[in-house]
């Protein structure tokens, strides 16, 4: 029987567009279930979205729709978090929403359990709030009087709530930490020991009365379960705890590993082992406190208008590259600093002169000097083959060692060495020099292309976590077939069949030109930022009467023909039918429609305008558009009959 594995990320707020840093965990956490599945696991791997807490009531409110319309929104719709991990190619296999009817109820039976056994009382709470965050704080916790997480301001709050004994189980917690390897990297145990447990552990308060979108307390009207309760039991409910919905609680809990990134280590590390063993429930094997992605330095977030969004990157960059770019560059535990040039430098070097190089390379020099096909007959390999034969030999080992201790960025490092090391081997080779004459070097030759193959074949099999696609496709053009793909086939120098076809594709990773493609991210984040600043209210016009506004008259036309007027760059000339008559019109958007883009559309035009001579030509109205250094012309539905009044 398989071993199980169960592996999660945490659940995302829906509370705004997820950005790269979301993207980050989500695509470590797919690369690591992608591995274990190729390992020979059965895995678990859970995401979902944390749809509760007041945060999410203010900006429904502040929207005007409901709550569970606004996350709906943001998790279902266009864009949205399901529709970036399938963009992303995230093989999660459960997706779980904390408003999820089984999960509500199984989160009421839990609370009522706590509470049942003591651990969960009634008080009353008086302490420091910071509304984006979730949390409470203690005096003694703020820095400098701010939320010791976000560094924005807290507010007093009091009000009757219930409490759960964190305090009761400081001790143990504390043993955990620090005599287990339950949290990593080794230095979280300290900040969190030093930080959070020597100071005092106090009872956190876990229902709120202020607001009301969460799980009810259902035995005490008016109380909502404090969200971080209601979240990190999402791990468990996902299996089947306390519901019916799954059924892979005891087959699949402990967790294996949770990955979080740093600032909810506190939450993983020592409130939820807490209130597992309050639950006398088995305590995951591992919390894996994950580095930030950082922006110039600091945090990115949306009040900070920084946030780098994975959709554009995946557009001009590729899913596979993005994915790639973000394990390869940043170790998994520390914090990274992450840039466009940085991007498109790890794309340049490992991907497009490396790794794309060397398949470009060997794949056209089989076609050319064998014709696709390798001889079976080749020479043994010799002292010059040794030290890459060995290397090919020893990877998938050195790669599991760093894959185990989740060092994606030190096993993706040990691929892009043998790989660099195999083109190298080109040039010591001189595989064009041997070709000259292949009657007497034919045989050696095939070894060499061999060699490279199998580095190609081995190297694709331990991307496939990082870069699925890709990964495919590679094997794909050196003929690997199926049983010399697998994890198994990867651990040994040779598998790849003798006289594999190779298939020319593709150019896998084009070279980017950087200067060029910075200016085209600049231009465009430009456009974005522009698109979502808040719109200042405008001084606007005296108020009109409607009569006055009816002499203005708006009918419906049609654009039947449309060409560039000579020596005006920003005019367009324009013939439109109105159903009735037809009218030339000059309008000055050219620099940002072509003819093509206008012909057949239908747009609005002030008829009743005197004509006017634009360029010597003569316009017998305009075609209503918005903007000014962006233009953009009002179009109308396909179906708008031609001539009729707009008003
Ligand atoms: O924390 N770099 O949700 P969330 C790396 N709902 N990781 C980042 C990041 C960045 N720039 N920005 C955010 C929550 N993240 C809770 C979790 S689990 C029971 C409940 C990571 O949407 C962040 O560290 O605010 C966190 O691990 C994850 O994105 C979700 O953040």
């Amino acid at each position: 029987m398989n071993k199980k594995f169960y592996i999660t990320t945490p659940i995302y707020y829906p509370s705004d567009k997820l950005h790269i840093g979301h993207t980050y965990c989500t695509v470590a956490t797919d690369a690591m279930a992608r591995y274990k599945r190729m390992t020979g696991h059965d895995v678990i791997f859970l995401t979902g979205t944390d749809e509760h807490g007041q945060k999410i009531e203010d900006k429904a409110k502040a929207a005007g729709v409901t709550p569970q319309q606004f996350v709906d929104n943001i998790v279902l719709g266009e864009r949205g978090v399901k529709d970036l991990w399938k963009l992303m190619n995230i093989s999660n296999d459960r997706f779980i929403r904390t408003t999820d009817d089984y999960h509500v109820a199984a989160i009421q039976k839990i609370f009522k359990k706590m509470h049942d056994n003591g651990d969960i009382y009634k008080g009353s709470y008086k302490g420091k709030y910071c509304k984006p965050c979730e949390s409470f704080w203690t005096e003694s916790q703020l820095v400098e009087g701010k939320c010791p997480d976000c560094g924005r301001a807290v507010e007093d709050a009091e009000e009757e709530a219930y409490f759960f004994r964190l305090s009761k189980y400081a001790d143990r917690v504390r043993d955990l930490l620090e005599n287990t390897d339950f949290l990593e990297p080794r230095s979280r145990v300290n900040e969190m020991v030093n930080n959070f447990i020597k100071p005092g552990l106090e009872d956190l308060c876990v229902s709120r009365t202020s607001f009301t979108w969460g799980v009810p307390v259902d035995f005490d009207e008016g109380h909502v379960v404090y969200v971080w309760v209601d979240a990190l039991f999402n791990y468990t409910t996902a299996l089947g705890f306390m519901n019916d919905k799954y059924d892979d609680y005891k087959d699949y809990w402990p967790a294996d590993v949770h990955f979080v990134g740093k600032e909810i280590v506190r939450f993983h590390s020592i409130i939820w082992p807490a209130m597992l063993m309050s639950m006398e429930m088995p305590l995951p094997k591992k919390v894996f406190g994950h580095g930030w992605l950082l922006l110039d330095g600091g945090k990115m977030s949306k009040s900070k208008g920084n946030v780098v969004d994975p959709y554009v990157l995946a557009e001009k960059f590729g899913v596979d590259a993005l994915r790639f770019f973000l394990l390869r560059t940043f170790p998994f535990g520390s914090d990274g600093n992450f840039s466009n040039e940085a991007l498109i430098g790890t794309i340049n070097v490992d991907l497009a002169n490396d790794l794309g190089n060397l398949l470009s390379r060997t794949v056209s020099m089989v076609d050319k000097y064998f014709g696709g096909t390798l001889p079976v007959v080749q020479t043994a390999d010799d002292e010059k083959d040794a030290e890459l034969v060995s290397l090919i030999s020893g990877l998938r080992a050195a790669y599991e060692e760093q894959m185990e201790k989740y060092a994606f960025q030190n096993a993706l490092s040990e691929i892009f060495n043998v790989i660099s090391r195999a083109n190298k081997y080109i040039d010591e080779n001189a595989p064009w020099v041997l070709a000259k004459d292949m009657d007497a070097n034919g045989a050696r030759l095939a070894r060499v292309m061999y060699n490279l193959l199998e580095v190609l074949r081995v190297s694709a099999v331990l991307l496939t976590p990082f870069m699925p696609t890709t990964s495919v496709e590679i094997l794909r053009q050196i003929g690997a077939c199926e049983c010399c793909s697998t994890w198994e086939a990867a651990g040994e120098y040779g598998a790849l069949k003798a006289d594999t076809t190779v298939v020319r594709g593709e150019n896998l990773f084009p070279r980017i030109d950087e200067a060029k493609m910075l200016a085209e991210l600049e231009a465009e984040r430009e456009v974005a930022m522009k698109a979502s600043a808040p719109v200042e209210k405008p001084e606007g016009c005296a108020l009109i009467g409607i009569e006055d506004f009816m002499n203005v008259e708006l009918r419906v036309a049609q654009v039947t023909s449309c060409e560039r007027v000579p020596k005006a760059k920003k005019l367009l000339k324009l013939e439109v039918d109105l159903g009735y008559e037809k009218r030339q019109v000059v309008s000055g958007i050219a620099k940002f429609y072509a003819p093509e883009d206008m012909v057949g559309k239908k747009v609005i035009l002030v008829t009743n305008l005197k004509p006017a001579k634009l360029c010597g030509i003569e316009s017998e109205g305009m075609i209503l558009a918005s903007g000014e250094e962006q233009i953009r012309v009002v179009f109308l539905a396909e179906d708008t009959p031609l001539g009729e009044r707009i008003r």
